[in-house]
C-alpha cells in the first residue's frame, strides 16, 4: 500500500518525509525538490516490540506502508499547473493521499501565494483534485456516448456506466464527496481502474510551529482526518538515536513522535489492520484489510496453510499481555479456536495449525 504525501510548494512534505522514512540514514537523497522520493517504512507497533522482548526472536518484522514524496503543486500560475499534473498518475496509483499543508510562521521560507492560510491551500488542493476526476468522468461520458452511437451488444452495459457517470459528475460538481454516487459493490469495482482521486481515503497534516501543536482543524479539511505535526521538529527527532529521543521529547512535553501517529493514522484509514506471530524464529505483524477472514489472513502466510487450514489458535494481544505469557493465556482460558470464516481482528496473536 503506497501514501503519497502532496500540497503546495515549500509546505514541508520533504521534511516530513525525512522524519517517516528516517532518511537521515536511509540514504534517500532529498536535495532535489523537483523530484519524487518514495521509501519503505515500517509501522510502529508497541505489541510487537512486546512480543519480541518476550521471544527473543530471530527475525522481527514490522508491518510496512510505502511513502511517496512528490514535488510541490504551484497551482497559481500555469507552468506550475502543467507541472503539477505530471504527478497525477503518480497520485492515482497511490492508495491514500496525505495532504500537507503550511501553517508555521516566518520569513526565511517563502510562503506560497505570499500568504499562510492553510484552509486556502486545503480548499484549493481538493478543488483541483475534484477537476481531475470530472476531466476523467467527462472524457469517459464522451468516449461512452460515442460507443453507443455504434452497433454494439454491450449496450445495456455502456448505458449502466453512462449512468453511474452522470452521477459522478452530479456529484462532483454539487461539491459531495463522491462515494455517495456509487451505490453497489460492483460499480465500486468498475470505478476502481479509474482511480478518482476524490475517492482515495485522504489525511491532512497541518505543518505548524512546535509551540502551536494544539489548535483547531482547519473548517476546509471537512470530514477528513487531520494531524497538526512540526514536520522540521519531527525530522530532528527522526535523526536522534533513540535515547537522546526520548530526553528530546520529555523536554517539549510529547509523549510519542507524531512521525508514528501519523503512520498509524495512514494504516488505520487505509482500512488495514495487523494479526500477529510470535515464535523464536521471528515476531511478525501481517497487514491484510479488516475484516479478513481467518483462512485469508492464512493465506498470507503461505497458500498451505490456506490449503491445510484446520484452526487458527488465536488470543488477543490484550490477553496475552494481561496474562503474560502463552501458558498463562492457556490457563486463562483466552486462547480461542477459530474456523475459517472468523473476521481476524487487529492485534490478534494467531498460531495457525493446518495439515496438508
Ligand atoms: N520553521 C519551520 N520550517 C519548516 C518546517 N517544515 C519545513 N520547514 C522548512 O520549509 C522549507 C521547505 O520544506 P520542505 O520539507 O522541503 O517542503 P516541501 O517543498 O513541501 O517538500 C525548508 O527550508 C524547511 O526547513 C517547520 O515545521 N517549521
Ligand atoms: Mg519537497
Amino acid at each position: 500500500m503506497r501514501v503519497a504525501l502532496v500540497g503546495p510548494p515549500q509546505s514541508g512534505k520533504s521534511s516530513l518525509f525525512a522524519a517517516v522514512a528516517q532518511a537521515g540514514g536511509s540514504g534517500v537523497d532529498l536535495s532535489r525538490p523537483d523530484q519524487a522520493h518514495l521509501a519503505v517504512v515500517k509501522v510502529p507497533d508497541e505489541r510487537l516490540v512486546w512480543l519480541a522482548d518476550h521471544y527473543k526472536p530471530k527475525k522481527f518484522t514490522p508491518a510496512e506502508l510505502e511513502f511517496l514524496d512528490l514535488p510541490g503543486f504551484d497551482l497559481s500560475e500555469e507552468a506550475g499547473r502543467s507541472r503539477a499534473r505530471t504527478h497525477w498518475s503518480a497520485m492515482r496509483q497511490s492508495d491514500m493521499i496525505v495532504l500537507v499543508v503550511r501553517d508555521f510562521p516566518g520569513d526565511t521560507v517563502p510562503a506560497y501565494r505570499g500568504r499562510i492560510n492553510a484552509a486556502g491551500d486545503i480548499d484549493e488542493m481538493v478543488a483541483e483534485m475534484v477537476f481531475a476526476d470530472m476531466d476523467q468522468v467527462s472524457s469517459r461520458l464522451e468516449k461512452l456516448r460515442a460507443a453507443m452511437k455504434k452497433p454494439t451488444s454491450k449496450k445495456d452495459e455502456y448505458a449502466h456506466e453512462m449512468a453511474l457517470m452522470e452521477r459522478l459528475l452530479a456529484a462532483l460538481e454539487a461539491e459531495k464527496p463522491m462515494a455517495e454516487a456509487v451505490t453497489t459493490a460492483a460499480e465500486e469495482k468498475l470505478l476502481r481502474s479509474f482511480q478518482f482521486l476524490s475517492l482515495k481515503p485522504t489525511l491532512v497534516v497541518v505543518n505548524c510551529a512546535e509551540n502551536a501543536l494544539e489548535g483547531p482543524a482547519p473548517a476546509s479539511a471537512g470530514a477528513r482526518p487531520v494531524m497538526r505535526l512540526s514536520a522540521r521538529i519531527e525530522q530532528e527527532l527522526a535523526q536522534l538515536d533513540p535515547a537522546e529521543r526520548e530526553v528530546f521529547l520529555a523536554d517539549l512535553g510529547i509523549v510519542s513522535p507524531a512521525r508514528d501517529r501519523l503512520i498509524r493514522g495512514c494504516y488505520q484509514q487505509l482500512n488495514l489492520v495487523s494479526f500477529l506471530t510470535a515464535g523464536e524464529d521471528e515476531c511478525r505483524a501481517w497487514t491484510i484489510p479488516a475484516g479478513t477472514t481467518a483462512v485469508v489472513a492464512a493465506e498470507e502466510i503461505h497458500s498451505d496453510i490456506a490449503r491445510g487450514f484446520i484452526r487458527a489458535e488465536t488470543v488477543a494481544f490484550a490477553d496475552l499481555q494481561a496474562a503474560g505469557d502463552m501458558k498463562g493465556a492457556k490457563a486463562h482460558g483466552r486462547i480461542r479456536l477459530e474456523g475459517k470464516t472468523y473476521p481476524v481482528a487487529d492485534g490478534d496473536v494467531i498460531n495457525f495449525r493446518f495439515n496438508v
